[in-house]
């Protein structure tokens, strides 16, 4: 059976498989991608009306690829109060938003409280909003800072008020480009145990790949089927979100960046390889909002969401400081041909805006 027989007889793909799929022409890909996304989803693709909160950019660890925290290049160092949090949300809620999505730098000045307590102040005054927070990068790095263990940390969140974790600090799992990217920080094997024990705990996360940098393509698959594995294990994981990498600004030296083509055949095989993954999003952000609505017919069903403001990625070129307005957002994926579809951060229909 050739490759394109196996991905439509729904037979699981190995690592070489997995880099020859990057061999199709794009359009073939594309296909194949989309079959398996319309017998999912049909054209509905996901959005929620978020609000993205970095509430500090002093970080203990230092990322080659991060323009977002304070350092030679980025001297401008803050870190929000809780009363400061809490007024963003504030403002937020009032125009609708339903999720607060809060990352953080590895502060090593405010203690695991400052932390905690924002969670347990949002979660106190709006109930109903959920709150995702703590990537597995932030919660490696309490407990190295302040001799917690995972589950101590873990069952922290839960006790004040996290709802679920996003996927950010995966990078690329490859231990060899990890070691030159982020040295020191989250391990990859710590990463997928941290998911792992946050899934057993009943709750529900991300994933993400930071690609388009220095790793090859069969990096991209072996991270992919990492996070395969995982879920077969788990079924914790809600979305994968390939990250597009942002160049500007930071210490990461990069020659060639990826193509849209090469984008969007990274997103294609995610969704071939990623059986067991319910959702592919193309982060607006990163993506491009014109590639993220191409991305649609390209495997992926989930666009994120209006976001409000950004400012890990904006730091890095990409122009996603303001996030978007929900009536443009609306307006854009209809008219790429698909039917926006408001979720909640479990995935449970909102409300399905109809032509
Ligand atoms: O882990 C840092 C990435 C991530 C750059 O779970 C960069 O729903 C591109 O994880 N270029 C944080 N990316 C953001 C994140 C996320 C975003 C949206 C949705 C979800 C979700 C999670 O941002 C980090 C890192 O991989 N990042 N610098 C850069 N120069």
């Amino acid at each position: 059976m050739d490759l394109i027989e196996k991905v439509r007889h729904k037979i699981r793909l190995t690592q070489e498989e997995g880099e020859a799929l990057y061999e199709l022409d794009l359009y073939t890909l594309g296909e194949l991608a989309d079959e398996i996304r319309i017998e999912k989803y049909g054209k509905k693709s996901y959005f929620n009306i978020n609000r993205h909160i970095n509430p500090t950019n002093v970080c203990a660890d230092i990322c080659k690829f991060c323009a977002y925290s304070a350092s030679r290049k980025n001297p401008n160092q803050y870190t929000m109060s809780h009363e400061q949090i809490l007024e963003i949300v504030d403002n937020s809620v009032k125009i609708g938003a339903k999720e607060i999505h809060v990352v953080s730098a590895h502060n090593p000045n405010d203690g695991v409280e400052w932390y905690m307590g924002a969670f347990r102040k949002i979660k106190a005054k709006y109930p109903n909003v959920h709150v995702k927070a703590m990537t597995a990068a932030e919660i490696d790095f309490l407990t190295r800072e302040y001799g917690h263990s995972y589950d101590e940390v873990l069952e922290m969140m839960i006790e004040n008020g996290v709802d679920s974790m996003p996927g950010g600090g995966a990078e690329i799992f490859d231990e060899g480009v990890r070691e030159y990217l982020c040295k020191g920080k989250v391990t990859s094997s710590q990463w997928l145990e941290i998911h792992q024990k946050w899934h057993e705990k009943g709750r529900q996360s991300n994933a993400t790949m930071l690609f388009g940098h220095i790793e090859t393509r069969a990096h991209r698959v072996d991270h992919i089927l990492r996070l395969r594995d995982l879920q077969d294990k788990t079924g914790g994981f809600n979305a994968f979100i390939p990250l597009v990498y942002q160049r500007k600004n930071n210490f990461l030296k990069v020659k060639n960046f990826p193509s849209g083509q090469e984008i969007l055949k990274t997103y294609a095989i995610s969704r071939i390889l990623l059986d067991n993954i319910p959702h592919i999003k193309a982060y607006w952000v990163t993506a491009s909002i014109n590639l993220a609505l191409i991305a649609q017919e390209f495997g992926c069903d989930d666009l994120d969401g209006t976001i409000e403001k950004e400012s890990i990625q904006s730091a890095a070129g990409a122009s996603s400081v303001e996030g978007m307005v929900l009536d443009d957002f609306i307006a854009l994926i209809k008219n790429a041909g698909f039917t926006p579809v408001e979720r909640d951060s479990l995935y449970n229909e909102l409300r399905v805006y109809g032509s």
